[in-house]
């Protein structure tokens, strides 16, 4: 499968705000891979913090799992756990690409995508739940209720995986953070036109919380082993565990 190259923004034209659209799902791997600093490096650390926690044969979700590829990851990280995975997302041009994606890697046996809406649909007993970049696109109000819901779906000893774009409340330092994202995303091959307008385009629709908000609402949903594991400025992971 040819990963086509990410240019909405190339023209610096917003005609609306961001949204997983056929458009976005086209091109949205070349997006992730050039927008998400060491995306590949955080799947790691969950790859092995699931290894370390969860017995052979374990369910997992992905809650906005996109076009799968983190599960896709794990899937070939580790070969050996037997582990189940399913993946939700309520765009389903996502998960068009991403049950190609698993039927071309030979996965579509341990690998399932589900068309749902993360805040409202069923959440079968799983041993791990991971979101990544997802929490932020929820309304900040409905997030509290969110997490309360995974560590409900979680049994005892089950491990949530969270990744998040967080911002800092030390406005110096969040001014400096964001310009220093902006120049990795210029090594990538954005222009300032594409990134100033990838910026108005998400204005709205991408809200972060900062890290400490984040850990508070781990907190307030009953989790109380929670660690930062993956640091990069505005990019944080999380992992948490149920009792
Ligand atoms: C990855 N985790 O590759 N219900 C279901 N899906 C939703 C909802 C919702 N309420 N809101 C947003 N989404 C992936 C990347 S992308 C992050 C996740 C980004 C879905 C939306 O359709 C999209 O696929 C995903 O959440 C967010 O690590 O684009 O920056």
């Amino acid at each position: 499968m040819t990963t086509n190259e990410d240019t909405l923004y190339a023209t610096g034209a917003v005609e609306e705000d961001f949204a997983f659209n056929d458009r976005v799902a086209e091109v949205f791997d070349d997006m992730l891979n050039r927008s998400i600093p060491y995306y590949r490096t955080v799947i790691d650390g969950m790859a092995q913090l699931l290894a370390c926690r969860l017995a052979p044969r374990a369910t997992l979700y992905d809650l906005g799992c996109s076009t799968g590829t983190t599960l896709l990851e794990l899937a070939r990280r580790l070969p050996d756990m037997g582990f189940h995975y399913i993946g939700i997302d309520n765009a389903p041009a996502m998960l068009d690409k991403a049950r190609r994606k698993s039927a071309m890697f030979n996965k579509s046996e341990v690998l399932q995508f589900k068309e749902g809406d993360i805040t409202s649909c069923p959440l079968p007993l799983a041993a791990g739940i991971i979101c990544n970049y997802t929490l932020q696109f929820l309304r900040p109000l409905t997030r509290q209720a969110f997490v309360g819901r995974i560590f409900d779906a979680l049994p005892e000893g089950g491990i949530f995986l969270l990744s998040e774009k967080t911002i800092s409340h030390a406005s110096r330092l969040n001014r400096d953070f964001i310009e220093i994202y902006h120049n990795f995303k210029k090594k990538q091959g954005y222009s300032e036109l594409e990134i100033a307008a990838k910026r108005e385009a998400l204005e709205n629709v991408l809200i972060p919380f900062s890290l400490d908000e984040n850990i508070a609402l781990l907190r307030e949903a009953g989790f109380e082993e929670i660690e930062t594991f993956f640091k990069w400025f505005n990019f944080t992971a999380i992992v948490a565990l149920k009792r």
